[in-house]
């Protein structure tokens, strides 16, 4: 039986994915770490421990100790707070990534690694409509650098040592368990919980800007798929495209709108901005449809009522 590690376990991804995981694996394989203390529902469904992935030798005794054949690595610096603190931000997402691959090249009990990338490995100079899985790749913020950089260790890593480790260009995700921080594309869940609370929302990307975006279930589905494939059937070891939805600000307003006929917004574009209009409006994710299977099941409408009915849920209790 495969023992998991999660690394980032208390994130917006992290929460939803370990509870998945458990199911899939029994909870106790199932090892969600990270620097905060996660929300009682990890806590009290298996194990938990506060682990620092910049810390490289506490990393290997606690992949030793437990075991460890797969690693989720989930923890980074999102795009908007890395250009606050560019160094750090670079430091913190290319350090903890290095100890990661390096750790599964050395321990023979590693078997597969997951890293996150992301739609920001874009730039100006890519085609911005379905953006191809090769194409042009200029990025110009700390974060996209970071994520590129960061592909190309691990095709690196693969193609070296043979480490097993699998990436995702993950849109922007829309969740209502976990909210994300720091993120360009983090008004996409805001722009709910403010249409409840108040019934209105000022955006920080403009009305027109689209964003290829994901509903949380399909996130974690195309997560655990790539995991779970045959890696004979894989042909991409940098990170693969998954596209999502392409969605304005304004359309997602449109939708709330639906369930909240008061619900008003305004546009007060900051800084994000300028992120938000070097990355791609709508990505091809074909070859990840063919090589493992890809699948999109929410769109807008869908996806909204759940988010709705389900942030509704948790301001009441
Ligand atoms: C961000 O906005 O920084 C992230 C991403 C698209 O990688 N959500």
């Amino acid at each position: 039986m495969d023992n998991i590690l999660v690394i980032g376990a208390a994130g917006q991804i992290g929460s939803e994915l370990v509870a998945e995981l458990r199911k899939i694996y029994g909870s106790s394989h199932v090892f969600a770490t990270d620097i905060k203390q996660a929300p009682p529902d990890i806590l009290e469904g298996g194990p938990f421990q506060i682990l620092d992935v910049m810390d490289d030798k506490q990393l290997i005794h606690f992949i030793i100790r437990h075991k460890i054949s797969q690693i989720y690595h989930l923890a980074a610096v999102l795009s908007g707070n890395a250009e606050k603190l560019p160094t750090q931000a670079w430091r913190i997402n290319m350090d903890s990534l290095m100890n990661i691959l390096e750790v599964a090249k050395m321990v023979e009990e590693v078997k597969k690694v997951f890293w996150p990338s992301s739609i920001a490995v874009f730039g100006p100079t890519t085609p911005r409509q379905n953006t191809p899985q090769l194409t042009v790749m200029e990025p110009v913020t700390v974060y996209g650098i970071s994520k590129l950089a960061g592909e190309r260790w691990c095709d690196y890593y693969f193609n070296k040592f043979g480490v097993d480790v699998r990436s995702l260009r993950y849109p922007g995700l829309i969740s209502y368990k976990t909210e994300p921080g720091g993120g360009t594309t983090d008004y996409a869940v805001e722009i709910y919980y403010e249409a409840i609370r108040n019934g209105n929302y000022e955006c920080f990307l403009n009305e027109s800007t689209a964003l290829p975006m994901l509903f949380m279930p399909d996130a974690i589905d195309a997560t655990i798929n790539l995991m779970e494939a045959d890696r004979s059937n894989l042909t991409i070891h940098s990170s693969y495209n998954v596209g999502g939805m392409s969605v304005t600000p304004a359309e997602l307003a449109r939708e709330i709108r639906k369930h909240i006929p008061g619900f008003t917004i305004s546009y007060n574009p900051d800084f994000r901005q300028a992120i938000a209009d070097t990355w791609p409006h709508s990505v091809d994710d074909t070859i990840s449809r063919v090589d493992w299977g890809f699948e999109q099941t929410y769109d807008l409408s869908k996806m909204t009522g759940i988010m709705l009915k389900e942030i509704r849920e948790k301001i009441k209790n």
